[in-house]
């Protein structure tokens, strides 16, 4: 699992208006619309919710520790999607008695290998693997404008391909999930009846739609890159190459944290 470094997140928070316009342009929805979209929803049905909820962001010193700008970063996202949003003074229990005692009606918070948000009133728990897996299926299908019938490749049979997976099963797509370890694939297969599994080590089919969700680099070569190639790609770090990259322009939906915690915010609610 991928720790994120200060230097992923560090220009998150000042660039969220820009990115907002970016995710505007390639897939016709902003990060609201996104996380709105992958629940079946609008940001229309979270106005009244701006209005009465508070989220609470609480660092987490154990294992590794604090990661410099994390929980900041957090709550800059949360506060950009416009609700009131603040980071607590304590780390763990402290701040999470803190956040509660504040007001908050959600909190979120991060180890080493779980990152949640959890409605302090309802007992939801929204998990960052599959809300982002589900956050950047929502935004191929806006980009590609349904994927009913459509051929998706997910690279990456984890928490977060599992999250893609279900959500575009659910639409009618036709998934196939590839994973250098079988039994990640076997596992997903008995959760997911419907999705057809790659063997490992099998050259990958070209497809159209591809979520590249794995935490290695180069899974996908610049050859399986076509004029109409849409790639949503969560892992980190980014698993397609500068050439990758330059070939698929506005058709590669990436970020660090941004379509995981807006549809972590928008489940939780
Ligand atoms: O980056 C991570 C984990 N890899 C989470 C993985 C979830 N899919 N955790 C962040 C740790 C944050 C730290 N404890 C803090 O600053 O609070």
């Amino acid at each position: 699992m991928t720790r994120l470094r200060e230097e992923d997140i560090c220009l998150v928070g000042e660039r969220l208006s820009g990115y907002d316009s970016h995710l505007l342009k390639i897939t016709g929805s902003g990060l609201a619309g996104i996380a709105a979209h992958s629940l079946g929803k609008t940001p229309n049905d979270f106005v009244s919710a701006q209005r009465t909820v508070s989220v609470g962001v609480i660092p987490v010193t154990y294992g590794q520790g604090i990661i410099s700008g994390f929980s900041e970063t957090v709550r800059d996202i949360i506060a950009f999607l416009g609700f009131a949003a603040f980071v607590t003074r304590e780390p763990n229990l402290g701040g999470l008695a803190e956040a509660v005692g504040g007001g908050a009606k959600i909190v979120f918070l991060a180890d080493d290998d779980n990152f949640i948000a959890l409605n302090v009133a309802s007992g939801k728990v929204s998990d960052n693997g599959e809300a982002t897996g589900r956050g950047y299926a929502a935004a191929l299908e806006l980009m590609a404008g349904g994927l009913r019938e459509k051929k998706v490749l997910i690279i990456g049979a984890g928490p977060v391909g599992c999250g893609a997976a279900r959500y575009l099963t659910a639409q009618g797509a036709k998934v196939l999930v590839h994973d250098c370890d079988e039994s990640k694939m076997e596992q997903l297969k008995c959760l997911i009846p419907e999705i057809r599994t790659g063997k490992p080590g099998m050259t990958l089919p070209c497809c159209q739609f591809i979520v590249e969700a794995t935490p290695a680099e180069n899974t996908v070569t610049a050859d399986y890159i076509t004029a109409d190639t849409c790639v949503a790609a969560p892992g980190i770090p980014l698993g397609l190459n500068r050439e990758c990259r330059e070939r698929l322009a506005d058709r590669l939906i990436h970020d660090v944290l941004e379509i995981g915690v807006a549809t972590m915010l928008f489940t939780a609610l």
